[in-house]
């Protein structure tokens, strides 16, 4: 799948794009059962919340090896409908993915997401450019209630703005300060829920502030994303890395696959 020149613009100007059913129901179908299956492991890379141990987080499902790796995942990755899109808007075909994971938000277990840019921990990973951005893909219908995204149009615009390191939830991640936020929201459009039924895709810059709310509602919430990053812009060492499953080492230009998830 190709861009047209007026979504490459809007993904400048909004930093997100939002495509309606880019997954047909099979394939969703597959990608749900393959994250079901990973959810029963006990792996390093799959974390858990609640009193009932609810999967959250969960890494590394398109990788080629391991626990977690899913050949429906890896499929996903490589098709051209996302590989696409996710190197257009990095302005280079020579791109790998940072990491892919699936956040299981539990029916009324499953917790929020602080307000953040992906871009305020990927900087600490090493990566010097924002030259990445993020392919998200609804493996259930997304919903205020249930814990959807919320975008702020054009707030990418403006930078990284230095985190706060937040370990209120069950998976810690950086996290925009309140101060931040109440500056971004003044002066910005009104957040955009993103909302659709299962199959329904967004592709995000990694600046762009982003956040979810609790799963208040009785269904699941599970989402996919795919982080790319442009392979010249890979990470320098850096003290104390982050696994791999976070930080991917793997810094070959990916290569399109077929148009199938099977
Ligand atoms: O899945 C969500 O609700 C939020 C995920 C997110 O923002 C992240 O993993 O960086």
């Amino acid at each position: 799948m190709e861009l047209t020149e007026r979504q490459v613009e809007q993904f400048q100007r909004d930093g997100f794009l939002i495509f309606p059913a880019l997954f047909s129901a099979e394939e969703v179908e597959r990608l749900r059962e393959e994250a079901e299956r990973v959810a029963g492991l006990d792996a390093e890379c799959v974390f858990r919340e609640g009193s009932s141990g609810v999967p959250k987080t969960m890494f590394r499902l398109h990788a080629e090896d391991g626990p977690t790796a899913s050949p429906a995942y890896r499929a996903a990755a490589h098709a051209p409908r996302i590989l696409r899109p996710a190197q257009q808007t990095l302005g280079t075909d020579e791109v790998y993915i940072h990491h892919c994971k699936v956040n299981m938000k539990a029916a009324i277990e499953g917790s929020a997401w602080p307000w953040h840019q992906d871009f305020g921990t990927w900087h600490l990973d090493g990566i010097e450019e924002p030259s990445m951005a993020t392919f998200l893909v609804m493996l259930d219908e997304a919903t205020e209630m249930n814990g959807c995204l919320y975008f702020l149009p054009g707030s990418h615009r403006d930078g990284r703005v230095d985190p706060y390191f937040d370990s209120s939830t069950a998976y810690s991640l950086w996290a925009s300060k309140p101060e931040t936020m109440k500056a971004a929201m003044n002066a910005l459009p009104e957040p955009v829920a993103v909302k659709g039924p299962p199959g329904t895709a967004a592709l995000f810059h990694c600046n762009l502030l982003h956040a979810s709310g609790h799963n208040l509602s009785a269904t699941d919430r599970w989402h996919a994303y795919f982080c790319f990053n442009a392979c010249a812009n890979r990470p320098r060492d850096v003290e104390n890395p982050r696994p791999d499953y976070v930080r991917s080492t793997d810094w070959r230009p990916m290569v399109e696959g077929a148009d199938a998830i099977a």
